[in-house]
This record gives structure tokens, sequence and C-alpha cells, in this order.
């Protein structure tokens, strides 16, 4: 294990399990979580019968895939409750996602569920290097959104002293963190952005701040705005991957020495990568859907969710000393694929294009119409300070270099959008890159 990478394990016992005792720890576990989810739940029970399918037919960690695929319509048709495993008089907590359209989805977790998400989150902070000495100022939102009180607990459950700051309030941001010397910042990238430019912008001097270490998740982080924040805000960033569905943040963590990767909480959740279209199953390595069997939940225990993140998985060994396989970074969801006059186009492609480009921001939004009858494109693009002119001409030019780079690789023509330093909306949460106003 190289010096640099090695941080405290939170669970060495279980984090360094041989893959044959994590295989034997998640068959066990797999048969109990099916036989609980069967006998409690009746939409699981009724697919089940209706596939032939009982408990006793998992011997092996394959057999997953006799079991039922959940997807968000089963969870909104059974609006609120219906998928809960346990009485409502053990529920403890509820959260809910908000997804784009109708009814959000609602989940629960009685305090065994809540023991294991405190544990599942004290892992991956420990994989950062946070200590419970640290001070953690927690600038996700709180409320619904389990990335809050998810955070929340499994960094007070590790000894940190927890500041529950909340999202928002940057101005305040900045106070708290000069005052209470915060040491560890929770945030989603795009508001740890936005936290960076504000203090830059007020005179703050990040090279002298207390902080250390972010902590992010919620939302994709390409590579080019970690090591923008990382290196403005002389900090190291880890990325962390979860979802409500299953259990909120926690699913997996970015360790120090696969930066790209993270380590998937195996112990607690078995993980699938499946072709999107077929939903048959993919070989290890390549890349597909995520599908999850949280393999230790009680009051909401869904079985094999389709995620719709695309990634795909390693169980080779890392760095670290950690054998829990490792996921590659979730940049695309099945579902943000745009068709734009019959070409497919992903927001992470338009990302990757920008991130190349020199006195390019970050910032880009990226809007659809098809008011003229034909789809139409539009990539508002903002710049640094450094690349912004009052010259028209020289603007122009610049316009149409980024709209041919951009049409090279995505082979459909867009409309490029020059915005000035700071003129993209920015999120105190997940950043909404896309706008479709397609009818
Ligand atoms: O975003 C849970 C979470 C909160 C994870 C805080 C990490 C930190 P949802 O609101 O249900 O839950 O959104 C889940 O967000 O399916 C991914 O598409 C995306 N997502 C979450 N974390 C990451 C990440 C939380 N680190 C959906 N990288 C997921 C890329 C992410 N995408």
């Amino acid at each position: 294990m190289s010096e640099s990478h090695s941080t405290i394990m939170y669970q060495p016992e279980i984090e360094t399990l041989s893959r044959d005792e994590i295989r034997a720890l998640q068959l066990k576990k797999l048969k109990k979580q099916v036989a609980w989810t069967y006998s409690r739940v009746d939409w699981y029970r009724q697919k089940m019968d209706e596939m032939g399918v009982s408990p006793d037919d998992i011997k092996t960690l394959e057999d997953v895939r006799k079991l039922p695929f959940t997807d968000k319509s089963v969870l909104r048709d059974t609006y609120p409750f219906g998928l809960f495993g346990v009485p409502l008089d053990e529920v403890v907590r509820l959260h809910a996602s908000s997804g784009t359209t109708g009814k959000p989805i609602v989940v629960g977790y009685n305090n065994h569920d809540l023991d294991v998400w405190r544990d599942c989150i004290a892992r991956l902070a420990q994989m950062a290097g946070v200590v419970p000495s640290d001070r953690v100022q927690m600038a996700f939102g709180y409320g619904m959104f389990t990335g809050g009180f998810g955070l929340h607990y499994g960094c007070e459950h590790l000894g940190c002293m927890v500041i529950p700051a909340s999202s928002g309030n940057t101005q305040r941001q900045l106070m708290m963190i000069n005052d209470y010397q915060s040491t560890v910042l929770v945030a989603t990238p795009s508001y740890a952005m936005h936290i960076c430019e504000y203090g830059e912008k007020h005179g703050f001097d990040w090279s002298k701040s207390s902080l250390r270490i972010g902590l992010f998740g919620g939302e994709p982080c390409p590579p080019a705005l970690k090591q923008e924040i990382e290196s403005r805000m002389h900090i190291i960033c880890t990325d962390n991957y979860g979802l409500t569905e299953v259990m909120g943040p926690g699913v997996s963590g970015e360790c120090l020495a696969s930066r790209d990767m993270q380590h998937i909480a195996e112990d607690h959740f078995l993980w699938e990568i499946v072709d999107p279209k077929t939903g048959e199953p993919l070989p290890e390595g390549v890349p597909g859907e995520l599908v999850l069997t949280p393999l230790d939940k009680q009051a909401f225990p869904v079985l094999r969710y389709r995620t719709h993140d695309l990634t795909m998985v390693t169980t080779e060994p890392c760095e670290c000393g950690r054998t829990h396989a490792r996921m590659k970074k979730v940049r695309t969801r099945t579902d943000d694929m745009l068709i734009i006059r019959g070409t497919n186009v992903f927001p992470s492609q338009v990302e990757d294009i920008l991130a190349q480009i020199d006195g390019v921001s970050p910032h880009y939004r990226i809007e659809v119409d098809n008011e003229t009858g034909l789809d139409r494109m539009v990539i508002m693009v903002e710049l640094l300070p450094e690349a912004f002119s009052d010259s028209f001409n020289e603007m122009d030019a610049f316009r149409k270099k980024i709209a041919q780079k951009l049409k090279q690789t995505m082979l459909v023509a867009s409309e490029v959008k020059l915005i000035e330093p700071g003129g993209i909306e920015r999120s105190f949460g997940k950043t909404k890159h896309v706008i479709d106003k397609r009818k």
C-alpha cells in the first residue's frame, strides 16, 4: 500500500475481506434479504409467484438474476408506502426524491437501516482522510434529500464536529469556515465551485483557510471540475455516489488511490451491470447500467433496482488496500441522452469537449427547443475572465471555434452562445445542465 494513499479504514476487518469472503458474505445476506422481502412486501411476493421463483431458489449469487427488476415506476405505482417491509410504527425516518414528473418516490428507514447507513458514510469519510477531530461543514441541503441527513449522522458517528450549515447563503458559509475553522466541506461539486468563486471574489484567501477536504456527491463531478476546485481551494476532494431508492449517499466512495473509481460497500450492496436495453448481464469490466440490490435493508428492501446510471465495475485490487469492487464514476445516465435531429448527444460529451478548450469555464447549459419544427440545440458557454474581450470579432471567432469543435465530435450542429464570466446561474445543490423545451 503506498504511503500517500493510505487513510485509516473505518471497518478494516470488512473493507479488506478476501474476494471469496466477500462473495460468501453477500450470498448469506442475499438469501436472508430475499426471504425478508418476499415475506413482507406484497408486490415482490406477487411478482415472484408470477415468475415461479421463491426465496429457496437463491443458491448462488448469480441466482439474483432469477429475481424481478425494480424500476422507478414500481415505486411510483406503490406510492407512498406500498413497498415498505416493516410496520410504519417501526419507521423512524422518511426521505424522498423528486424526479422530473409526478409524485416523488418515498423511502423509509428503521433504526437498523440508519445504523447501516451511518457506517457506510463513516467509511467513505475516512476513505477521504476525515478523522474524528475534523470539523465538518454540511453544505448539502437538509430535508427530504438524503445528502444532508445522511452525511450529517455518518460524520457525527465518526466523532467529527458537524456544522449543519445546509446549502445556500454563501456569504455565511465563508463566515462559518473562517469562524468555526471548518476542515471538511460537504457539498455538491457545483455548489463547492460556487463557494470557491464567491470566496475569491470577496477576498477570501483559500490557501490560508482551515479547509483540507471536500466530500462531494449527488451529481456527476467531471475530472476537470474536481481538479479546478482542488487547486483553487487547496483541498483534496472525493466524489461519492448513491441514490435515494437504495439508501442515499454511502453506496460507493472514492479512495485516494484510484481517483476516478469508487469502492462499492459490497457487504451492503450486490451490484450487477446489465445491458440497458435488454437487461441481460454483462461481464466484469464492460460498461453498462448499474443494478443494485441492498443486502441489509429492512424498511425499504428493494431488489435489483435499475439505477439508469452507466458505469463499469472492476474487482482488481486497489492500491489503497481495500478489496471491495470499484465502479467507474458515473458521468451519464441512460435517460439523459438527447436525440437532436436523429443524432444521440450526451451532455457529458459536451462537458468533455468544453473542458479541453482554453478560456472556457466549467459552467455551461444546453437548451433544446423545436419551435420552428426542427430540433435546435443552443449551448451556453461561460468564459473565464481572461478569455472575455470587448472585441466583437475576437468573440465571434472564438464562438465559431467552439461550435466547430462541438460539431466535429457530436456530429450535429449546435448554436453556441458565449456568456460573460459569472453569467450562468449557479446552483446550491444539483446543477441542471439541460433544459429541454421540446413539446
Ligand atoms: O443524490 C444521493 C447522494 C447524496 C449521493 C449526496 C451522494 C451524495 P438522489 O437524489 O436520489 O440521491 O439522486 C441519485 O444522482 O442515480 C446518479 O444519477 C446521481 N448521482 C449521485 N451521486 C453521484 C455521483 C443522491 N457522485 C442520482 N456521481 C444517481 C454521479 C451521481 N452521479
